[in-house]
């Protein structure tokens, strides 16, 4: 008999958390918020398999890709500013989506505020997006393929150290799940990439932020994020041999990731809504998983 390579893989356990919650507000069971931090900051995914975002009957038919412009994919929102980018539809749809958007907002944000507690006060909000597009059609570059493996980091918004919190709930009406790839432990990631990276040129970034190509000066971390976040995704050997775990969410089903430090890859699925979240490093429970202070003991410098 011939024996087959097993790519390496984790205990699932290890790669997730399953939390029982089935209400956006809670409440929380007692133990719950200090598991959920832990968790959370060790770099595992919390979720939720009986979570799910009700749509009203009017809010159905957004259940399309034609809903979202042929470019973007995403319909995007921002909480702060109320705008709403890259939907199609008559004045009247884009108000019924605006609100349906917005509802899923305040639905994430409760659920953080009733699981995480602690981070409640330094929680920025970022932006909401509702995708709509089937991912295994897509074909992008493969710096902007999210089939590959990757820890996020933004070209254009850079976040100097703050943590990237997502959350993600799975909308499909017919049952299909949102397939992902969950990668190595940061550490891991680190070691294979961080050595790889050109050295970060101050005057560079200071030029990218003066002409607006990003929104505020791209830090040394960064640099160093983007650009772990490039090679990774271009490494077709380490995309095929890394160690990672295949999970599919369930329709109906939540989860929330700290995406700049969990190595994840989204293979397939439609419908999906994802909150975007910042948290300063030190309003974490244990700073030292900060993939910030990780990269700068690597380094043994400040990475600012
Ligand atoms: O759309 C998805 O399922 C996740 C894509 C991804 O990599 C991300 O949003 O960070
Ligand atoms: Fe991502």
């Amino acid at each position: 008999m011939v024996a087959r390579m097993t790519k390496r893989e984790r205990d699932i356990s290890e790669v997730l958390e399953t939390l029982d919650v089935g209400d956006w507000r809670g409440p929380a069971h007692t133990n719950m918020p200090a598991d959920a931090v832990t968790a959370l900051e060790d770099g595992k995914v919390l979720y939720f398999p009986r979570l799910g975002f009700e749509l009203a009957e009017k809010e159905r038919r957004f259940l399309s890709p034609e809903v979202a412009d042929a470019k973007a994919k995403n319909v995007s929102f921002d909480p702060n500013t109320g705008v709403l980018k890259h939907a199609v539809g008559s004045p009247e749809d884009l108000s019924i989506m605006k609100l349906m958007i917005g509802r899923y907002y305040e639905s994430a944000r409760a659920l953080v505020q009733m699981l995480l507690p602690n981070y409640a006060n330094a929680l920025e909000t970022g932006r909401t997006s509702f995708r709509p597009s089937e991912i295994a059609c897509r074909r992008l570059s493969s710096k902007k393929d999210d089939t590959r493996l990757h820890v996020d980091a933004f070209p254009s918004t850079p976040t100097a150290g703050k943590r990237i919190l997502r959350v993600f709930t799975n909308v499909n009406p017919d049952g299909q799940g949102r397939d992902w790839r969950l990668g190595e432990p940061f550490e891991e990631v680190v070691r294979a990439f961080a050595g790889r990276v050109p050295h970060y040129f101050g005057a560079g970034a200071f030029l990218l932020s003066a002409i607006g190509a990003t929104k505020s000066r791209r830090t040394a971390y960064d640099h160093l994020m983007l650009n772990m976040h490039d090679t990774m995704k271009a490494d077709e050997a380490y995309q095929r041999n890394a160690e990672q775990n295949r999970f599919s969410f369930p329709a109906g089903s939540t989860w929330i990731v700290y995406t700049d430090r969990v190595s994840h890859a989204a293979m397939g699925g439609q419908h999906l809504f994802e909150q975007t979240f910042y948290l300063p490093v030190s309003a974490m429970a244990d700073s030292s998983k900060a993939p910030l202070r990780i990269l700068e003991c690597v380094t043994s410098c400040p990475l600012v």
